[in-house]
């Protein structure tokens, strides 16, 4: 079945292909697996396919250069040649570049260009759209900085940086894409705040990515203290965030279960053109008659 075009925000569905990532760490390691999976989350509607050889759960340790390269690069390599729109989620402008050649068509650096120097000359000479996401420091150290006086505006400012040296470097501003880093560096508090202050760092004019996809403030949320939710029973929650991020007017999320991130910003979609339509002038304010639509409870 194929989709109508979206009029909602698109759908990054992650492809972790690591023995160590919190929720589907060692699950697509083997590279056919990993298309298979890739092409599941295309045919339940995602548009961007996330293809991530390290994991950045607090405390994980470094990946080498060339083992990241042999997890991601002929995974990047077949996706993209079966058409489907790839991304690489990397710190590295070696495996940047790589991808690039092998047709990522975007560069999702979690560190923003703060992990590798050459990241910023890399991604300009792509010219592909490029993520920078608030970060302030490796897995191992990462918990250990998670000190704001102010989170939203700092994290604005330091993604003001980060996106001043892109361009700099070369990269077109329209080709930047900013994100706010939930769960780098930051407390359950600080995410949700973030969350609800992101018209702050929209206001920066790029466009913006978000990424709650089971991560623990989701699992804490109205369970007893000690008790989370496992990862893989964040789905619905997930979910929720992103028909939330959807009204705020987010161009993408970054999302495990894409089946229930779909239905959910398919849900919020129709609520805003309900919406559009009660306050359209020439309308009475009611549903518009179409014959055709569907008759049903
Ligand atoms: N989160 C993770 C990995 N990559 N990329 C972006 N742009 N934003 C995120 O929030 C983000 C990311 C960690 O989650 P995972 O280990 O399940 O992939």
């Amino acid at each position: 079945m194929t989709r109508p075009p979206a009029a909602r925000p698109l759908v990054m569905g992650v492809l972790n292909v690591t023995p160590d990532s919190f929720s589907d760490g060692g699950q697509w390691l083997d590279p056919d697996d990993a298309i298979t999976h890739a092409r599941t989350l295309v045919d339940l509607g995602a548009d961007i396919v996330d293809v991530g050889g390290e994991s950045t759960r607090p405390g994980a340790e470094r990946v080498d250069l060339a083992e990241e390269l042999d997890r991601t690069i002929p995974v990047v390599a077949a996706l993209a040649e079966a058409g489907i729109t790839v991304s690489i989620d990397t710190m590295r402008a070696a495996v940047a570049s790589r991808a690039v050649e092998a047709g990522a068509a975007y560069i999702n650096d979690v560190s923003g260009g703060l992990a590798d120097p050459d990241m910023a000359a890399v991604a300009a000479a792509a010219g592909t759209d490029v993520i920078l996401m608030h970060w302030r420091g490796h897995s191992r150290t990462m918990q250990e900085r998670i000190s704001y006086r102010d989170v939203t505006g700092e994290v604005v400012d330091e993604l003001t940086q980060r996106a001043a040296e892109f361009i700099n470097a070369g990269c077109a501003p329209e080709r930047i894409v900013l994100d706010p880093g939930l769960g780098f560096a930051k407390t359950f508090a600080h995410n949700w705040h973030l969350i609800a202050t992101l018209p702050a760092l929209m206001a920066l004019g790029h466009r913006v990515i978000v990424g709650t996809s089971r991560k623990g403030f989701l699992g804490a949320v109205g369970r007893p203290e000690g008790h989370p939710r496992p990862p893989t029973e964040r789905d619905v929650a997930t979910a929720v965030t992103s028909a939330y991020l959807a009204d705020l007017g987010v161009w993408a999320v970054r999302v495990h279960d894409v089946r229930s991130t779909v239905d959910a910003l398919d849900v919020s979609e129709a609520v805003r053109e309900a919406r559009r339509r009660a306050e359209a002038p020439d309308h009475g304010g009611g549903p518009q008659r179409d014959p055709k639509a569907w008759v049903d409870r």
